[in-house]
Order: structure tokens, then C-alpha cells, then sequence
């Protein structure tokens, strides 16, 4: 069996203390549209990184109270860190907010073996929705990982599936997400209850719900994505 690459080990050092983690990554192939790097080669590598949780959200916590005027603070945030982070272990970083958008969900189906549940999002066997992708490591060489673990997809043995029956504008059908039904909702009064506490919907899903995020953090994801 051949070894991890010692990098990885370098990589989970250097995003602990931001409470990020490498979730997996792989080798592309000739068939990729690999993404260029800043010298212009295709990458050969890449390692994606998020959280679990709300793993982040006290590092930046901290971080915003010396950041208070920022726009989009939690981007801000993952581009300093992870610049920093690509930096120090010779890669470089890109981000799910840059576009033109890279296909974040189908790296990370490729390097987690994650499927999406029926509300888009990917779901994790042991954090459900709870978790996240905020950016990526292109490397210009080979990195050996390990593979990942046959992931069962959670959602094939839910059968009330209360995702699709909690939201109250039905913005979720299994196949799409009716975006400005939700937003024209969450702008009226009877919307305060998902932009106080979450999205119904996602915190109907009984996967991983010991990791759902803390109060601030919903709220902070609710206002960000009924104001983009
Ligand atoms: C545009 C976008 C949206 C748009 C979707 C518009 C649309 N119908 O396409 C809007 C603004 C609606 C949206 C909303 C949310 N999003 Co969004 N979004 C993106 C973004 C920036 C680009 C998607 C894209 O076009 N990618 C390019 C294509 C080529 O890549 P792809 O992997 O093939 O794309 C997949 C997605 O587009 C997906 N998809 C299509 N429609 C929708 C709708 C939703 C709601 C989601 C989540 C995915 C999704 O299907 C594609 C095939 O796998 C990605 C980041 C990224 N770079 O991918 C995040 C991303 C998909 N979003 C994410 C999240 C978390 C959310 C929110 C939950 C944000 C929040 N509030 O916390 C909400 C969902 C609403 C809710 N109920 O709370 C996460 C998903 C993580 C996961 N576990 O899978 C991503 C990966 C960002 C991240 N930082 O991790 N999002």
C-alpha cells in the first residue's frame, strides 16, 4: 500500500488552528478540466478544505471583532487563511465564492465519496448538512491519499425524507431549490423564524444533527444568503 502524502499531515497542522480541516482531495485526470495555476500550467493535485460543525466559528468569531466593517466576512476570512495556509505548504488556494465558480460539489463528491441530498446540499453519513467547503489547495505535483471510505448515502434509507415536507413555501421538491420564493419569504415578517434559527428544512434532516451550527452561526448563514 503506498503511504499518505506527508503533506496532508502538513496541511491538517496548519488549518487546525482556524478550526478548517483537509477533506480529501484527489489527482486529476486527462479528462479533468483541471484548473490553471498563477503560472499558467494545469493542476495536477488538489486538496479540498472545510469544517464540520460550527469547528470555525469561534477562530472567526475572534477574527471579526478586529474585521467589523468587512463585506462578506466569512470569504474575507477563509482568503486570508487560506492564502496563508497555500503559502506555507507550497499550493495555492482557490474559493467556492470566485467565479468563475469551480465545481466545489463534484470535487468534493470525488474526494469524500459525499452524494447530494435532496435539497442540493451534500450530505455526510456522520455530520448530515452540517458542514461546508471553503476553499482548495491546487498543487503542480502528484499527491498520494487515501482513499476514501465507502460512504453510504444516508438519504437512500430516509424514507419520511422531512426535508421536503417541512419548508413552508415548498422551495424544495427533490429537484431544484425555488430561490426567490425563499428569499420573498425570509424578507416578511413570517420569516423570522428560519432566519432566526435556520433553514426549516435543513434542520429537519435527521442526519448529524448533534453538529447542526450554533444559533449565531445559522443566523449569520440565513442573512447572508437572503441578502446576496
Ligand atoms: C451559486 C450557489 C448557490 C446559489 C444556487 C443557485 C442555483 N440554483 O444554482 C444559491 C444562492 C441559491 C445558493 C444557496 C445556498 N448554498 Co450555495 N453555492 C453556490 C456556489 C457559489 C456555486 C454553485 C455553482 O454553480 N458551481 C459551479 C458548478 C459547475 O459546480 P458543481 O459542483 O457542479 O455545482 C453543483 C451545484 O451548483 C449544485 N446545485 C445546483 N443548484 C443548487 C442549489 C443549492 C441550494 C445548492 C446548495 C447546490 C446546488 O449542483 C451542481 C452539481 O453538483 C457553490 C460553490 C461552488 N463553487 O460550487 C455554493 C455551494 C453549493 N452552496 C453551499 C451552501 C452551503 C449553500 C446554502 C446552504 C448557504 C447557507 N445559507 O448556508 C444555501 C442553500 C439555501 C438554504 N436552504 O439555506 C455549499 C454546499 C456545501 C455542501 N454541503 O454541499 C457550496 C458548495 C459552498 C460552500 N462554501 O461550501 N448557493
Amino acid at each position: 500500500m503506498t503511504a499518505i502524502d506527508p503533506i496532508i499531515d502538513q496541511i491538517t497542522a496548519a488549518l487546525e488552528p482556524h478550526g478548517l480541516v483537509p477533506r480529501g482531495g484527489f489527482v486529476f485526470g486527462p479528462d479533468d478540466d483541471a484548473p490553471r495555476l498563477s503560472h499558467g500550467a494545469a493542476a495536477c493535485s488538489v486538496v479540498l478544505v472545510g469544517h464540520f460543525g460550527s469547528s470555525i466559528w469561534p477562530p472567526f468569531t475572534q477574527w471579526r471583532q478586529s474585521h467589523r466593517d468587512q463585506p462578506d466576512p466569512l470569504d474575507t476570512w477563509s482568503k486570508e487563511v487560506l492564502t496563508d495556509v497555500a503559502g506555507a505548504v507550497g499550493g495555492q488556494a482557490v474559493f467556492p465564492s470566485d467565479k468563475p465558480y469551480m465545481p466545489f460539489q463534484q470535487w468534493a463528491k470525488r474526494a469524500e465519496g459525499l452524494s447530494a441530498s435532496p435539497l442540493g446540499l451534500l450530505i455526510h453519513p456522520e455530520y448530515g448538512l452540517w458542514q461546508a467547503f471553503r476553499g482548495a489547495l491546487l498543487f503542480d505535483r502528484i499527491i498520494r491519499f487515501a482513499p476514501h471510505p465507502s460512504n453510504n448515502h444516508p438519504c437512500d434509507s430516509c424514507v419520511e425524507k422531512p426535508c421536503l415536507h417541512t419548508c413552508p413555501v415548498d422551495a424544495f421538491d427533490g429537484t431544484g431549490f425555488a430561490v426567490d420564493r425563499c428569499r420573498s419569504y425570509l424578507a416578511r415578517p413570517e420569516g423570522a423564524l428560519c432566519m432566526g434559527g435556520g433553514c426549516l428544512a435543513r434542520l429537519a434532516c435527521p442526519v448529524g444533527q448533534e453538529h447542526a451550527y450554533m444559533p449565531d452561526q445559522q443566523r449569520f448563514h440565513m442573512a447572508a444568503f437572503a441578502h446576496g
